[in-house]
């Protein structure tokens, strides 16, 4: 469906989706004058539009250290992931990582597109990081280092057990979470998290982004990279890609719904993670990411579009988390109507349908036991368009109309 059809469809969509047009102007005037920083919050803006809106809405010295976190992981990323690189050169930059973020004569041209500006531009990243406290530097560099040498270890290696899966998944996501919590300790604005939590944060969001790519990763070109473990996907299917092809459709979306059931066993951990945090500013950049990924579980489950373009939640529904993610009650609300979704969606005759129904049972207990389901404003149920929101579009298409006679009136000449 257009975008039109879309907003006529969920016209409550609107003030959210003008609000986050606004927010994302402000931010994009208030770049910082110093041209290392200036870079640094440009290049943050570029690669993670409405990432870096929340990241904003961090106090200054937390945000500045998030801001060059999430940037010398991209860059780590781009090494890792650019295929043209041989193996024996790749490895030693991903291990030797951390040294090269102090280095500010240190350059290594890969990637493409605002990723190859990165990279090419990395000293400015590298000045701002040297601006940071001392604390915020070594938990970057920590972080960078282990990421670093796991990626490197997965360079040569396939994940072949869901083990492996899990372990891949520690070295790029949950690390980050880890290195997160540190951070958010620095800033003395939270304690520090127990790790298995952090890492099962990385987990949950990292695990989404792999079912939900299937398509994009395994058409890569000029060579897949594959994240999904063989112990589950061997149970369905001969070779990875054949969950692709229409004739397996019904193993493909078993197989979907298997690593689904797999990534719902971090979601508990995710919400007492969530739960310890104090700060409003810390909780929302951690809430958000965690209830889109949720959101999207809910739309990938048994859902044969997964193998045949992008499933994403609309545009709308991702304004309308940002503007209404506030507090705990907001998280449990929005886990709760997602996994009744799910739970609507799970099929007698899926093999996995008493697991996946009863980790659903496990998350909606833990919500309903939280006793603050309550205390929100669903955004999952359907609502009628309000006379608010008629109102607006009725608004929207007078004044439509109105600019388009002005524009075709002839001027009046006087002779
Ligand atoms: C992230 C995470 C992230 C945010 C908050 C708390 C976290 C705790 C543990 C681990 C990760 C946490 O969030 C981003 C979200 C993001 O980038 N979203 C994209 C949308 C999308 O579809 O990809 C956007 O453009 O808005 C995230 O996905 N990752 C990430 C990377 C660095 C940092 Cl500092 C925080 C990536 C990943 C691999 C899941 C960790």
């Amino acid at each position: 469906m257009g975008s039109l059809g879309t907003v006529l469809k969920h016209p409550d969509d609107i003030y959210p989706l003008f609000k986050l047009k606004m927010a994302a102007r402000n931010v994009g005037k208030q770049i910082p004058p110093e041209p290392h920083w200036g870079f640094c919050y440009k290049m943050l803006h570029k690669v993670s539009r409405s990432f870096s809106l929340v990241i904003q809405q961090l106090g200054p010295e937390l945000r500045n250290a998030v801001c060059i976190f999430y940037l010398v992981l991209r860059a780590l990323d781009t090494v890792e992931d650019d295929t043209s690189i041989a193996s024996d050169i790749k490895v030693p930059i991903l291990k030797n990582f951390h040294q090269h973020i102090y280095d500010g004569d240190w350059h290594f041209s890969c990637g493409t597109k605002d990723y190859k500006v990165l990279m090419d531009q990395f000293h400015l990243v590298s000045t701002a990081f040297l601006e940071l406290g001392r604390s915020y530097q070594e938990a970057i560099e920590d972080i960078t280092k282990r990421m670093g040498a796991g990626m490197a270890k997965f360079i040569c290696k396939e994940v072949e057990t869901v083990d492996d899966y899990d372990e891949y998944c520690h070295y790029v996501a949950g690390l980050v979470g880890l290195g997160l919590s540190k951070l958010f300790y620095a800033s003395k604005l939270e304690d520090l998290a127990p790790d298995s939590l952090s890492n099962s944060m990385g987990l949950f969001l990292q695990k989404t982004n792999i079912i939900r790519d299937y398509l994009e990763d395994i058409n890569e070109i000029p060579k897949s990279r594959m994240f999904w473990p063989r112990q589950i996907w061997s149970k369905y299917v001969n070779k990875l890609e054949d969950l692709k092809y229409d004739e397996n459709s019904i193993k493909a979306v078993e197989c979907l719904n298997d690593m689904i059931t797999n990534a719902l066993l971090h979601v508990e951990d995710c919400l007492k993670y969530m739960s310890a945090l104090r700060d409003p500013a810390v909780f929302r950049f951690c809430a958000i990411p965690q209830i889109m990924a949720i959101g999207t579980i809910a739309l990938c489950y048994n859902n044969i579009e997964v193998f045949k373009g992008v499933v994403k939640m609309r545009r709308g529904l991702t304004a309308k988390v940002i503007d209404r993610t506030k507090s705990m009650s907001d998280v449990y609300g929005a886990f709760f109507d997602f996994s009744c979704l799910l739970k609507m969606k799970v099929e007698k005759n899926d093999p996995n349908a008493t697991k996946t129904l009863s980790r659903i049972e496990a998350i909606q207990k833990t919500c309903r036991n939280s006793g603050l389901l309550n205390k929100r404003s669903s955004y999952m149920v359907e609502s009628k368009p309000s006379y608010n929101s008629v109102a607006i579009i009725a608004v929207f298409i007078l004044l439509s109309i109105f600019l388009a006679f002005l524009s075709t009136k002839q001027p009046i000449h006087s002779d």
